[in-house]
């Protein structure tokens, strides 16, 4: 087998850092996606997403002829899918959340017209389990002329299989290379194939099991994570209940050679971690108890910090008979859903600042170094401020983010103000 032409369906954080990667590897690389604004910022040798490193990487891989970018899929060897696979909020609260397969199927039809016999299809987006069989089916609908695993196994014309993503934002170029990749085939043969192609550019091993069980370690391994997470977030509630630090309890249980509590933080925030495990628990309901109820802990933290900052409120104002709700400063310090980023996907710090805005403080602040602006939602509630700004003209503080900037201020700016700390850096 030989992959000459490769082609990336889905120009996004995880689809432009691999088409980039086998581009340089001198790979003849098409990447598709129907934003148009991506396709021809792509083309112009530049990025339309922050990721250290990959614009460099686009621009030699785009000036040298490899990588080029295009709306509609042009015939190739090998098909890489990284397309969005989000989930569909129930109509009450109490609903579970269905996972949207609508992306991989609009993929995998534009496809469908350029395939040809020898073809390899990889879907890489997180995805629940039997979406990999899924695709196929859609794939073979679009193409009786050709044969597909599902019914011509090792023979088919087309091979397919599944290889999540594992890459962490902000360390992609470098993840891409050494991390170990699952390689999930729908058959030995399929498998065999994903290893050679990926062999162009990783480093790490590159594990064979099946397509469905590679789908369930990648929605695994983020329910892992999202527990671990949730198990500190309800510690966070229960120390401060019994006026605990819960840092220094995380620290000192952590000394224990078998422990290693996460930290906690103002909820689980991005569109990994707190989207997969929503693909597990809608398959198996009943089954999924402990990662469902993880899910809820999460996404109820953020609501009990902005609990916690209104009863600060109110003890800052029964303490200051000349302050009034009206004449108050709130500065909010971070948006991103993680620390040192400009990702403000999912994030529960934006969703809190959002909140606070219909409390109706005489001003809201917002600092959040990696941004020049605010986001629309924020526009016409909170002004954005530097640090300096925000620690002289606020009365509460709420630190959410533990981005390196806010790390580094000095504990003599913090005090006399009322602080409310997610993150614990601020003690
Ligand atoms: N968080 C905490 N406490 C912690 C760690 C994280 O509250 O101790 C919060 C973060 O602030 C953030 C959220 O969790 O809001 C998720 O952040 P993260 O750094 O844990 O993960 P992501 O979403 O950036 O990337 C994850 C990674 N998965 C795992 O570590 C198991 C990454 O390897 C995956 O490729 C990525 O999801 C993905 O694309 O699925």
């Amino acid at each position: 087998m030989s992959f000459n032409v490769i082609s990336v369906v889905g120009l996004g954080y995880i689809g432009l850092p691999t088409a980039a990667m086998f581009a340089s590897k001198k790979k003849e690389v098409i990447g598709v996606d129907v934003n148009q604004h991506a396709v021809d910022t792509i083309n112009a040798g530049k990025i339309h997403i922050v990721e250290p490193e990959l614009d460099v990487m686009v621009k030699t891989a785009v000036d040298g002829g490899f990588l080029k970018a295009s709306t509609s899929p042009e015939p190739a060897d090998a098909f890489l899918i990284a397309v969005p696979t989000p989930f569909l909020r129930g109509k009450s609260d109490n609903s579970i959340p269905e996972p949207d397969l609508s992306y991989i199927e609009s993929a995998a039809k534009s496809i469908a017209k350029v395939l040809k016999k020898g073809d390899l299809v990889i879907l890489e987006s997180t995805s629940p389990v039997g979406t990999t069989e899924q695709m196929s089916a859609w794939l073979a609908e679009a193409r009786t002329d050709l044969t597909f695993p599902q019914t011509h196994g090792d023979n088919s014309d087309v091979m397919i299989a599944h290889c999540p993503e594992r890459v962490l934002p902000g360390h992609v170029v470098r993840e891409l290379v050494e991390n170990d990749r699952i390689i999930g085939g729908m058959t030995e043969k399929c498998s065999q194939a994903a290893i050679e192609l990926y062999r162009t550019f990783v480093e790490g091993k590159c594990v064979v099991t099946n397509a469905r069980t590679a789908e369930m370690a990648k929605l695994t391994e983020n329910s892992s994570r999202d527990v671990s997470i949730a198990f500190a977030n309800e510690l966070s509630m229960i120390c401060d209940k019994l006026s605990i630090d819960v840092w220094e309890l995380i620290n000192l249980a952590n000394l224990h050679p078998r422990v290693n509590i996460l930290q906690p933080g103002p909820g689980v925030g991005g569109h990994c971690i707190a989207v997969d495990p929503w693909f597990i628990i809608s398959k198996s309901p009943s089954e999924s108890k402990l990662i469902h109820t993880a899910r809820k802990v999460n996404d109820f933290k953020p609501q009990w910090v902005i609990d916690k900052i209104e009863n600060e409120v109110a003890n800052f104002l029964s303490l200051h008979p000349a302050k009034t709700i009206t004449n108050l400063t709130v500065a909010c310090f971070g948006l991103a859903f993680k620390p040192n980023i400009d990702d403000l996907r999912e994030s529960p710090a934006l969703n809190i600042v959002k909140e606070l805005a219909e409390l109706n403080f005489g001003r809201l602040l917002a600092v959040e170094p990696n941004v020049e602006e605010l986001p629309s939602s924020l526009k016409n509630c909170a002004e954005l401020r530097s640090i300096n700004e925000a620690l002289s003209e606020a009365d509460i503080c709420v630190l959410l983010v533990d981005h390196d900037e806010f790390k580094s201020i000095e504990k003599e700016r913090l005090e006399n103000i009322i602080i409310v700390d997610t993150k614990g850096i601020w003690k």
